[in-house]
Formats: C-alpha cells, sequence, structure tokens
C-alpha cells in the first residue's frame, strides 16, 4: 500500500462528481435538466471541492434507458442542447480547473442508431454484422440460455430478416459486435472525436460486456437463483461477458487515450477481485486507469465486513494499479436510505479517506435519503420490466434541490422524476449556511482531502479496533492521520489510546471535542498523530 507522494496525477489525487444530466438543473422549463443548467450551476461544483466531473450520457437517444441507448455517438441529445452547448460547458469547466469526462456506451447502441436501421433492414445489408445475429435453435427458439440484465431472453426475433438480434440490455438497445474490424474503427473514431474536442477521458459502460464467447454457448444455470429475485442471475454470465477479446479492446482504448496525454479512462466493470484486477492491464499493456470498485455499494454496512473487502481489494491490486472507491450512482439505492442519515455521515468520511480515487454522486452530498416513487411516477425500465422486487433506479435519480422556491430551483414546471420530500428543509441553499449539515461536513471532508498529501495519495494500513470500529492510518512523510469511524450504536474506546488522547480533530461526523479516549455512536474522526504529550 505504497506512498505515491509526489507522483501522483488528477485522477488518482483528484476526487470525481457524478452528474445526471436529467436530474441537475433544468434551463428550459422542460422539467429535465440539460447542459445549460449543468453550466449555471458550475461554480457550486468548483466550491464543493471536487475535481472532475463525469456526466451520464448525454448523446441523442431516445431515452429507452435514459441515455444509455445512443443513436448517435457524436451528437448531443436535442433535450439537453447542442454541440454549442457542450463546448460552453466544457470550456467552463476547464476555466474553473474542473476536468470533464464522458459516458461511452460501446455495448450496445439504440435500436434507432442508424447503423443498426440499416443492419437489420437486409442480411447482405454492409453493416449487417456490425451487430450479433443468429440464426434460431433448431426448436426455433432463441439461439441459447442467455438472460437479459434488465429480465427475459438476451434475443430478439426479427421476423424480416428471419434471424434474432443479441441484447444484453432491452431489446432497444442491440449489442454491436465488436469482432468486426469496421466497427471497431467507427467506435473509435467517435472517441477521437470527443477527445479531440478536449474531454478529459470516458466512464465507459459495461466494459466487461462488450466481447462474448465465439460460438455463443449456453451459459451455466445459477443454482441459487429463486424465483422472486432477479431474473438476470438464473444464468452465470460465463461467456457473455469477461473474454479475453474485451481486454484486448480496452488496451486499444487506453493506447488510443494515452495518445492525446493525460487523459482517464474508467471501466465500469461488476466482477470479483481477481477478475477486476485484470482490467489494469499490465505496465507494457495498460488498459482502464480506474476499474469502477462497486464493493461499499455492494457489500452490508458492517465494520467487520467493510475491514476485510478493504483489505482484500488493496491486496488484489497490481503494484501499479491505483485504488478507486463509490458510495453512489444513478443505478445504486442512495446511501442514506440505506443505512440512515448518522451512518451517511460516517460513510462520506470513509469515501473520502481511504485510499484511491473517490466518486461522489450529485445529491449525496446533501444526504438526499429515501424517496418512494408512485407507481403512476415510475419511469425506470428495470422496475418496470421486474416491478416490485427492489430493481427501481428512480429513486436515485430524482432532480437535485437546490433551494426552497417552487420545484426546488431546478425547473420552473413539475420536473420528470419526483423531488425529494423533505426537499423545502433538505437543499442545497439550506445547507450551505448550515456548518452541521451534510454539505458542510462534505465540504470539509473534500477541503481537508486536498490539503494533505497522507489523505489524496499517502500509504494506507488498517488499525486493530473495537468491534463496529473501522479504523487505518494514512501517512505522507512526517504527516500521519488516523481515521476512526463507530459504525455501530454504542460508545467505542478510540484505537491507539496513547497517542490519540488529545490529538488534534481535523474532521468529525459530529461535533468537534477534545478526544478523551472514545468514540460516540455514529461518530467518525480524522486525528493528527504524532502530537501526544
Ligand atoms: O449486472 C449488473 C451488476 O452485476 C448490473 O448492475 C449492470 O451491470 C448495470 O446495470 C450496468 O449499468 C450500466 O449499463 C446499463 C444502464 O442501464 C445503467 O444505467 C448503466 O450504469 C445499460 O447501459
Amino acid at each position: 500500500m505504497p506512498d505515491m507522494g509526489e507522483r501522483s496525477r488528477w485522477w488518482e489525487r483528484g476526487v470525481i462528481y457524478q452528474i445526471y444530466p436529467r436530474s441537475f438543473q433544468d434551463s428550459n422549463g422542460d422539467g429535465v435538466g440539460d447542459l445549460a443548467g449543468i453550466e449555471a450551476r458550475l461554480d457550486y461544483v468548483a466550491a464543493l471541492g471536487v475535481d472532475a466531473i463525469w456526466l451520464s450520457p448525454i448523446f441523442p437517444s431516445p431515452m429507452a434507458d435514459f441515455g444509455y441507448d445512443v443513436a448517435d455517438y457524436r451528437g448531443i441529445e436535442p433535450m439537453f442542447g447542442d454541440l454549442q452547448a457542450f463546448d460552453r460547458l466544457l470550456a467552463a469547466a476547464h476555466a474553473r480547473g474542473l476536468k470533464l469526462v464522458l459516458d461511452f456506451v460501446p455495448n450496445h447502441s439504440s435500436d434507432r442508431h442508424p447503423w443498426f436501421v440499416e443492419s437489420r433492414a437486409s442480411r447482405d445489408n454492409p453493416k449487417r454484422d456490425w451487430y450479433i445475429w443468429r440464426d434460431p435453435a433448431p426448436d426455433g427458439g432463441p439461439p441459447n440460455n442467455w438472460i437479459s440484465d434488465f429480465g427475459g431472453s438476451a434475443w430478439e426475433w426479427d421476423p424480416v430478416t428471419g434471424q434474432y438480434y443479441l441484447h444484453a440490455f432491452l431489446a432497444s438497445q442491440p449489442d454491436l459486435n465488436w469482432r468486426n474490424p469496421e466497427l471497431r474503427a467507427a467506435m473509435m473514431d467517435t472517441l477521437r472525436f470527443w477527445l479531440d474536442k478536449g474531454v478529459d477521458g470516458f466512464r465507459i459502460d459495461v466494459l466487461w460486456h462488450i466481447v462474448k464467447a465465439l460460438d455463443f454457448p449456453d451459459n451455466p444455470v445459477n443454482p441459487d437463483w429463486a424465483p422472486g429475485r432477479n431474473e438476470r442471475d438464473r444464468v452465470i454470465q460465463t461467456y457473455s461477458t469477461d473474454q479475453p477479446e474485451a481486454h484486448a479492446i480496452s488496451a486499444e482504448f487506453r493506447a488510443l487515450a494515452d495518445s492525446y496525454g493525460d487523459r482517464v479512462l474508467i471501466g465500469e466493470i461488476f466482477l470479483p477481485n481477481d477478475r477486476h484486477a485484470r482490467w489494469f492491464g499490465t505496465p507494457e499493456r495498460p488498459q482502464v486507469h480506474l476499474p469502477i470498485n462497486f464493493q461499499l455499494i455492494e457489500n452490508p454496512w458492517d465494520a467487520a465486513v467493510l475491514r476485510r473487502v478493504i483489505a482484500d481489494y488493496e491486496a488484489s491490486l497490481p503494484v501499479y494499479g491505483w485504488p478507486n472507491w463509490v458510495m453512489g450512482s444513478h443505478d445504486a439505492p442512495r446511501i442514506a436510505a440505506r443505512i440512515g442519515e448518522p451512518q451517511a455521515r460516517v460513510a462520506a468520511m470513509l469515501l473520502l479517506t481511504l485510499r484511491g480515487t473517490p466518486t461522489l454522486y450529485q445529491g449525496d452530498e446533501l444526504g438526499v435519503g429515501e424517496v418512494l416513487i408512485p407507481p403512476d411516477r415510475v419511469r425506470d425500465p428495470q422496475e418496470m420490466r421486474q416491478p416490485g422486487i427492489g430493481l427501481g433506479r428512480d429513486r436515485s435519480r430524482t432532480p437535485m434541490p437546490w433551494d426552497d422556491t417552487p420545484f426546488a430551483g431546478f425547473s420552473t414546471v413539475e420536473p420528470w422524476l419526483p423531488l425529494n420530500p423533505d426537499w423545502p428543509v433538505r437543499n442545497v441553499a439550506v445547507e450551505a449556511v448550515d456548518p452541521a449539515s451534510m454539505l458542510a461536513l462534505y465540504r470539509g471532508l473534500l477541503a481537508l482531502r486536498r490539503s494533505r498529501a497522507a489523505l489524496s495519495s499517502g500509504a494506507f494500513t488498517l488499525v486493530e479496533a473495537e468491534p463496529e470500529v473501522l479504523a487505518y492510518e494514512r501517512r505522507s512523510g512526517d504527516d500521519r492521520l488516523l481515521v476512526a469511524l463507530n459504525l455501530g450504536a454504542a460508545t467505542r474506546a478510540l484505537p491507539l489510546a496513547d497517542e490519540t488522547r488529545g490529538a488534534s480533530v481535523l474532521a468529525s461526523t459530529l461535533a468537534p471535542r477534545p478526544m478523551d479516549g472514545t468514540l460516540a455512536p455514529n461518530e467518525g474522526v480524522v486525528l493528527r498523530l504524532g502530537e501526544a504529550r
């Protein structure tokens, strides 16, 4: 767990802020956010103290999957603006020292993309092979047992040309065929298009999905699946994901990004540690800089579990691999809904003091919690296809509450999704002037992280602690910090008693107080060590 010292680059040292464009700021009164809205709120983002923004997809899209169904990889969805609005946003971000990362969706396009319109037109169309077409099984059914991540067969019958096409997500999101060299070249060109404009990198959607096993064998049936669970998990995605050829393409993406200088590639990858770490590639043939590490989202909020998760993840990293952490996203449940606000404050401290690049999801810095979506307001196709089993993602996509004016300052009309019910009191304007707010905590932690190399790039060592306490040391040169987090509701002894008595408190999830050797319930602290008298 080395000290990266002065060698660290912006995407190592910095903090990424994920913006979900539909829900950040509406500037034209249609109830949906847009690029001009984001531009208008950039001062907020810069003042928060983050270093980069990642925008969920902003490309032309029929919005069947809210932008993850791209109909033109080089344009801007009219609802969001146009290329001029994008250029303005990029310049405005750079003027504030913010990097801008786009969301690249290579696994599938929209079925309205002109490539797919051509591909489905006839079997001998030149773009037929840009997508994945197969003959029916001998019984006329789908070519194999693969299941879409959104439920149901991953194959859709096309009566016009008498074949099935593959879709890992919605039928309106046909999978692209990355084994086809022309498709590959066309997609590389789209990356160049945005890199030439000056974007600072890409988050790559479902990167581990992009190549499928050559002969399309059946996936193994999952013996642990039971009705009522996510249908996706009926089979194990052995042959439909994580193929060696996808790693080769990932290395090509990296070579292209590196040819533009200091850009970053962030790969969306859900896999166990050993297979996850392979997406870093090797020093000779690197792949993505940051394979997204979802483990704080996927594991229970439990000190013993998290201790093991952190140790195992750190141990799985190649020496040249830089860690990263994320606690929320446009897909995952809100952290404050999952563990409650007092512990969400502890979670903020964890996210911003672990070793590695944190990604912060919009609204989590306000502590936005549970938002129940009434049945008539559900928009998420995942929820609509498998209702009532907890898969809905709308709950994390509700509009940013900015102030207590109508529609929370997000829009002048009813927004596309409901606001958080407590928006009149849980909003940016209220929290900005309350030193005890979640926003104040985030700003304080972000400033602390920025000011101390021990946090942004220093060494990391877990420290023995009482049950329900997670503790670790961060160090850079002489600067030694102890982070101690009480994940429970009992008062616990603070670790390193000799060193922490009287130590200065650099940050606290509660009102700062002199350290007396204990950690109160829900208390998390960052202490300066080496000052004991
Ligand atoms: O399989 C999963 C985790 O093991 C799923 O969570 C899946 O990988 C995830 O939903 C992928 O998400 C991304 O791609 C989707 C899109 O709907 C999501 O919003 C996006 O983040 C399809 O593009």
